[in-house]
């Protein structure tokens, strides 16, 4: 099997030669071989066996089948090794730091390795069983990976750390840097060998840390799997701080920013959009896949009922559409300077998950990210207070001091948080290695119009057609990361892997909606009228999953990629 061309680039080479557009034909991209796999040869002795500069393990301990379960399956037994990487006190703040992990290393390994990029702003090593996909379907663990996972670099999920210039660094790229040489490390000492193949995943903050590996470390890792990233976190935060501003001025009790876009009038403008959008498709079923049609035929200020009296959800005031209207347009700075992206309109914003991100998180989250963690010079951290940063916080000196930079704090934030070079994925491309991105069209913090543009630039940047290394897959309805009215439960890494080792480019894939009795755990945001195993699929993009005309509409068979 090895040697054979990539059949996608040879089948758009053929085309190509056939459209007279031969002279720029595109060499067919390497393949590479596929994982043999292994048996766990050591586990306790590890401690002992592993010497790596500037790594110290604390622990490895064979932990028994069953001990742990994902989603109702047992998961197998495994060898779990803790430790510490560049243990240090800052200079700057005088606080002790360390670059915590844990890996989890399977008896019977597939060969291959899986970094596991946490969400948030890290801070905890959760537990190395390599989650993947929404929906906790399956994961890298269970399917036989060697995994590590870690704080990137600060030992508890607190923005204060950002007042240490370094772990700024860490939180940012350099953890999975240092990481990654003394993982493949560990795992020579656990199994004989290195790893065959190299993975690399995560959603969220998650997703930012695998499109950073894309574009640092492709030479390390053999495939990318990207859930709704925040690849441009900083500009994301501040523009969810505008939002904040926008709902504290439309709140009728003051303080709670729910009050300014209650749950009746967010379920008031979802049935709007579904008005318009939803059989775009092909068929009225609650899910609008054709989210780029949708935002052409949908107006907030047409399709939506103006209050003529008191706000009562059903209807928005003229106030609110004149505020909230911008927002999906994009957030912009008291000076007109554009934050960060336009966000999609879509059937899920009546959620606990999208008012969770806009109405709270922005004051509570967000607010420690860029005040602390992005700003040059940080705000001052004895007496910061998150909600009064954003409701008083000026927009554009926020945007200005994340892309600033000084003596302490070398680098911006927006240089150690984001991609350099974001669409050029060129030693990714050129040594056969390939990404998947999913992005859920209802995410409330990261936009998938953000994630978009992203992709088409990508494209543009290899001749229109990025397919034969990196595909973006929208999963219409979904919140961050998971929820909402939408199929959430998929596994993107058994594709992903068949892709890179098999050279099976990824046309669809299958997702499930989590209903009654689902193993993963029930959607609460699921519409009652929907089967509980409603499936679709999640078309490569720019194609739209498209009713054929007959056949159930539960069912993913029902629909093609058009
Ligand atoms: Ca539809």
């Amino acid at each position: 099997m090895h040697g054979q061309p990539y059949l996608a680039a040879a089948a758009t080479a053929l085309l190509l030669s056939a459209c007279g557009g031969g002279d720029n034909n595109p060499p067919a991209l390497p393949r590479l071989a596929a994982a043999t796999g292994g048996t766990l040869a050591a586990c306790a002795d590890l401690v002992t066996r592993v010497a790596f500069p500037d790594t110290t393990i604390t622990a490895a301990n064979a932990i028994a089948a069953g001990t742990l379960t994902i989603a109702g399956k047992p998961v197998a037994a495994h060898c779990q090794v803790t430790g510490q990487m560049f243990k240090r006190v800052s200079p700057v703040d005088g606080k002790s730091y360390a670059i915590g992990f844990e890996m989890r290393l399977p008896n019977n390994w597939n060969g291959r390795f899986f970094y596991q990029a946490n969400g948030g702003i890290d801070g905890s090593v959760t537990t190395a069983t390599g989650d993947v996909g929404a929906g906790r379907l399956d994961s890298a663990l269970n399917m036989g990976f060697a995994v590590i996972s870690s704080d990137a670099g600060h030992g508890t999920p607190n923005p204060a750390f950002g007042i240490d210039p370094q772990a700024r660094l860490d939180y940012g790229y350099q953890a999975v840097g240092k990481l990654t040489p003394m993982a493949k490390n560990v795992i020579q000492a656990a199994y004989g060998k290195g790893p065959e193949r190299s993975y690399f995943g995560g959603c969220s903050n998650g997703g930012r840390h695998t499109m950073v590996a894309a574009s640092r470390y492709a030479d390390q890792y053999d495939g990318f799997l990207v859930g709704d990233p925040g690849f441009r976190l900083p500009l994301a935060a501040i523009a969810n701080i505008a939002g904040a501003k926008a709902y504290a001025a439309l709140a009728t009790t003051p303080g709670d920013l729910s009050t300014g876009f209650t749950t009746a009038e967010r379920a008031l403008v979802s049935k709007a959009v579904l008005n318009k959008c939803d059989a775009l498709d092909g068929v009225a079923d609650g899910l609008v896949q054709d989210t780029k049609a949708c935002q052409a035929a949908f107006k907030l200020e047409r399709d939506v009922p103006t209050c003529t009296a008191t706000r009562d959800g059903s209807c928005l005031s003229a106030a609110q559409k004149a505020a909230i209207g911008p927002l999906f347009a994009g957030a912009i700075t008291g000076t007109g300077a554009k934050i960060y992206a336009s966000f999609p309109y879509d059937a899920g914003l009546a959620t606990a998950n999208w008012a969770t991100w806009k109405f709270n998180n922005s004051l509570n989250l967000d607010t420690g990210a860029v005040g602390l963690i992005w700003q040059t010079p940080p705000e001052n951290l004895a007496t910061f207070n998150g909600p009064d940063f954003a409701l008083t916080g000026d927009l554009a000196s926020m945007l200005a001091k994340v892309n600033a930079s000084n003596a302490i704090y070398t680098e911006s934030a927006m240089s150690f948080m984001t991609p350099p070079n974001p669409d050029n994925l060129g030693i990714l491309k050129n040594r056969g290695a390939k990404m998947m991105v999913y992005h859920g069209t209802s995410d409330p913090i990261f936009s998938s119009d953000d994630t978009t543009a992203w992709y088409e630039a990508l494209r543009a940047a290899n001749g229109g057609d990025a397919a034969n290394f990196a595909r973006y897959f929208r999963v219409p309805g979904m919140n961050h990361c998971v929820g909402g009215p939408a199929t959430d439960q998929f596994d993107m890494l058994t594709p992903l892997v068949n892709w890179v080792e098999k050279g099976q480019a990824p046309d669809s894939v299958l997702a499930n909606a989590r209903g009654a009795g689902n193993s993963g755990g029930v959607n609460a945001d699921l519409p009652s009228i929907w089967s509980a195993t409603r499936s679709r699929p999640l078309c490569a993009y720019p194609k739209v999953a498209t009713y054929k005309g007959s056949g159930s509409i539960e069912d993913a068979t029902s629909f093609s990629c058009q």
